[in-house]
């Protein structure tokens, strides 16, 4: 058996319509209920409803990115029980619907965070790039976080103070943009409301973080257990401490606390190549191996570091990932397995047509398109192989 072909779309208002994803080749959708605010209940209805648009449209709605979780669990104060109450409530209404398949992420305060969503590719598309450079100049000199320049190296320090100088009031601006673009149809941060929030986290470090997340797995998988519901926890995009927060789900080591720490089949990951990829210290087909059947969800992404540690998203079968490994790894997990895991391609170059249109960055169609298209081939020919290898396997045993 192999991986199911899916694809994230925004709903209704995303750019690339459901007829376009059809045209992808890909079978499911990824999706969530963007316009509800963080932590209140996804109402049965309205789920049925998207459910609806999907299926008329000939797809299914196989995995839910995500249903995020409110400030207030990461940092276990305030309403935090009342919260997981409520994200309880919608994980029920979710399987009652059929949907069984939950992504969330555990980063404080910002979900994935890049420094231009435009860097420019040898080809002429368009990339989606972080460096650590433009980070700093964005916390020191924009955000003006206290002690902010406490976290960087002095290295950093001088190439940010430079660039800060060369850059205009109107890089500025759109480097703020960037570093602070959340998720398409979801509430855009201010340098004030993040400044608040990073301020929640003064108390907090790794150990009081890793506490509180297992708090909230220990909570949610007695339902989750239940209802039959499949939770698929999202690395850290990128998986390293940023903006004096700790990150605890950046390597394998995290991973595998994590999974032993609330040891329930419910509580799994989404393996994303994309996130973990761009720490060199994580090896890949090593974690996966680990996970096994605990990847609940895939997504497949390939990115390119230099020696500062800063990295563009490459091509899908390009960068410093050995996407043929990793794949291969994860359709050996496949097999023990009844039913398919979903993957999707994660991001693609903005490319040919999609230059001239106003697209989410990362999910312009024609990139996304090449990618699945790249990973489809390279799935089938591995699958076929391998199917290849234990027939000669039997052969030959059967010979001796
Ligand atoms: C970025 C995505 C992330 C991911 C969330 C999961 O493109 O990979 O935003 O959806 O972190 O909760």
């Amino acid at each position: 058996m192999i991986l199911k072909e899916t694809w994230r779309w925004f709903g209704p208002n995303d750019p690339v319509s459901l007829q376009d994803v059809k045209q992808t080749g890909a079978a499911g959708i990824v999706t969530a209920l963007h316009h509800i605010p963080h932590g209140e209940v996804w109402p049965v209805e309205e789920i049925n409803e998207r459910k609806r648009i999907i299926e008329d449209a000939g797809l299914t709605w196989d995995v839910v990115e995500s249903v995020t979780i409110h400030e207030s669990i990461k940092t276990r104060t305030g309403n935090y029980q009342h919260y997981i109450d409520l994200y309880k409530q919608s994980l029920r209404n979710l399987a009652a619907c059929g949907i069984k398949i939950v992504t969330y992420n555990f980063m404080p305060v910002n979900d994935w965070t890049r420094t231009s969503l435009d860097f420019l590719m040898p080809d002429g598309s368009k990339a989606l790039y972080f460096n650590w450079f433009d980070l700093a100049v964005f916390d020191i000199y924009i955000l003006k976080r206290p002690g902010a320049g406490q976290s960087y190296e002095a290295a950093v320090l001088l190439e940010a103070e430079k660039r800060f100088s060369n850059y205009s009031s109107r890089d500025l601006q759109q480097l703020a943009d960037v570093v602070m673009f959340g998720i398409p149809g979801e509430q855009q941060q201010t340098t004030g409301l993040m400044l608040e929030k990073l301020a929640s986290y003064k108390d907090i470090d790794r150990t009081v973080l890793r506490e509180n997340l297992k708090y909230f797995l220990e909570e949610i998988t007695p339902v989750t257990d239940e209802a039959g519901i499949k939770m698929a926890l999202h690395p850290d995009d990128p998986p390293f401490d940023i903006l004096g927060l700790p990150r605890i789900v950046s390597t394998g080591e995290d991973i595998e606390f994590i999974l032993k720490a609330v040891p329930n089949k419910s509580n799994g990951i989404c393996f994303c190549t994309g996130s973990l990829g761009a720490n060199s210290q994580n090896d890949l087909v090593e974690i996966a191996r680990k996970a096994g059947t605990r990847i609940h969800f895939v997504h497949l992404r390939n990115t390119k570091r230099d020696e500062f540690g800063n990295f563009y998203e490459a091509d899908h079968l390009g960068g410093d990932t050995d996407m043929y490994s990793v794949v291969k790894e994860i359709l050996h997990i496949q097999q023990t397995l009844p039913q398919p895991i979903p993957f999707r391609p994660d991001h693609g170059h903005q490319m040919m047509d999609d230059l001239n249109k106003v697209t989410n960055p990362g999910y312009s169609c024609i990139g996304r398109m090449r990618g699945l298209s790249e990973i489809r081939g390279l799935q089938l020919g591995i699958s076929r192989s391998v199917a290849l290898e234990l027939e000669k396997n039997k052969l030959y045993a059967a010979e001796k």
